[in-house]
């Protein structure tokens, strides 16, 4: 990507935080995919655990960064489970403390829509948290290195599509499924969420939301990078139901991206409630039609 002189990058940023913090990230990490019995999701996200994962060394060179984590979320508890007794744990490692894990769980009956997920949650967020990076995570997924920072330090208006290297199962190898894929775990400035209109609202069951964030990229010149270090595991769920029309919404996509997306989520989905853990807020999110 150009225009991105004057900004370490990825490699630079870890470099930096070794020598100022004197953190030695190691890069490749064990995941933990059997959370203790008494990790339960609302009531561990009190102090016990924070405490315990805490680092002695509290220096850090992402102070001036305010990150919001944003899952989208329905009926996946052991999935979500799993991602946050990892994922609270890697970030401490890497000294990223301002943040919050915004949990956003559709309550609003039939298929699922990530794209409104996400949209209503960043506009609620840009009005509340007022975060200066954001983070779109895929419940399912865990990261497995610990040198892939969760920040906006190496970024100007680009985003950042993490999850590049997948894998399914123990046994498989890392996958890059496709060079144009920004599904999975994706970050950016807030200032370029709003400058592609966030996602589409229409892409409901499986499929096709991030395919159509990749088009709002391209139609907009934007450039993604990709980090060397972006390697995931992929948590185990069910097949889930695929949008039979996601491809016709992909043919028309790039004509619709300016009316359909962050302008018009506030007239389609609402917030239910908040409630607020330590360092995760979890909200419900009701809409009444589907189109
Ligand atoms: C593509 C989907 C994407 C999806 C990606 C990876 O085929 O939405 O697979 O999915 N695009 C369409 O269906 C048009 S994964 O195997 O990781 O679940 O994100």
């Amino acid at each position: 990507c150009d225009g991105q002189s004057g900004i370490l990058n990825q490699t630079e940023l870890v470099n930096r935080l070794s020598k100022v913090c004197k953190i030695n990230l190691k890069g490749s990490l064990n995941i933990n995919l059997n959370p203790p019995n008494d990790f339960q999701l609302r009531s561990s996200l009190t102090s016990k655990y924070i405490d315990l994962w805490r680092a002695s060394n509290s220096c850090s060179i992402f102070e001036n960064e305010t990150l919001a984590i944003i899952i989208s979320y329905r009926d996946r508890e052991k999935n979500l489970k799993n991602l946050l007794y990892n994922l609270i744990p890697f970030l401490e490692r890497q000294r990223i403390r301002n943040y919050k894990i915004f949990i956003i769980e559709q309550q609003a009956a039939g298929p699922f829509n990530k794209g409104r997920l996400y949209n209503i949650a960043f506009n609620h967020l840009m009005r509340t948290y007022k975060p200066t990076c954001v983070t779109f995570h895929d419940v399912d997924l865990i990261p497995e290195n610990d040198q892939n920072l969760y920040s906006c330090l190496s970024l100007t208006h680009h985003p950042l599509h993490m999850s590049t290297n997948i894998h399914f199962d123990k046994k498989s190898l890392y996958t890059t499924l496709y060079s144009f894929l920004v599904g999975g775990v994706l970050t950016m400035q807030p200032e370029t969420f709003i400058r592609l209109n966030g996602y589409s609202n229409r892409y409901f069951n499986w499929g096709g939301e991030d395919d159509d964030m990749g088009l709002r990229f391209l139609s907009k010149d934007i450039c993604v990078q990709r980090p060397t270090t972006g390697y995931y595991y992929a948590t185990f769920h069910s097949i889930q139901t695929r949008n039979p029309n996601r491809f016709k919404l992909l043919f028309d996509a790039t004509l619709r991206q300016d009316s359909d997306g962050l302008n018009n989520i506030d007239r389609l989905a609402s917030i239910k409630n908040q409630y607020e853990y330590p360092l995760v807020t979890w909200i419900t999110v009701e809409w009444i039609e589907q189109d």
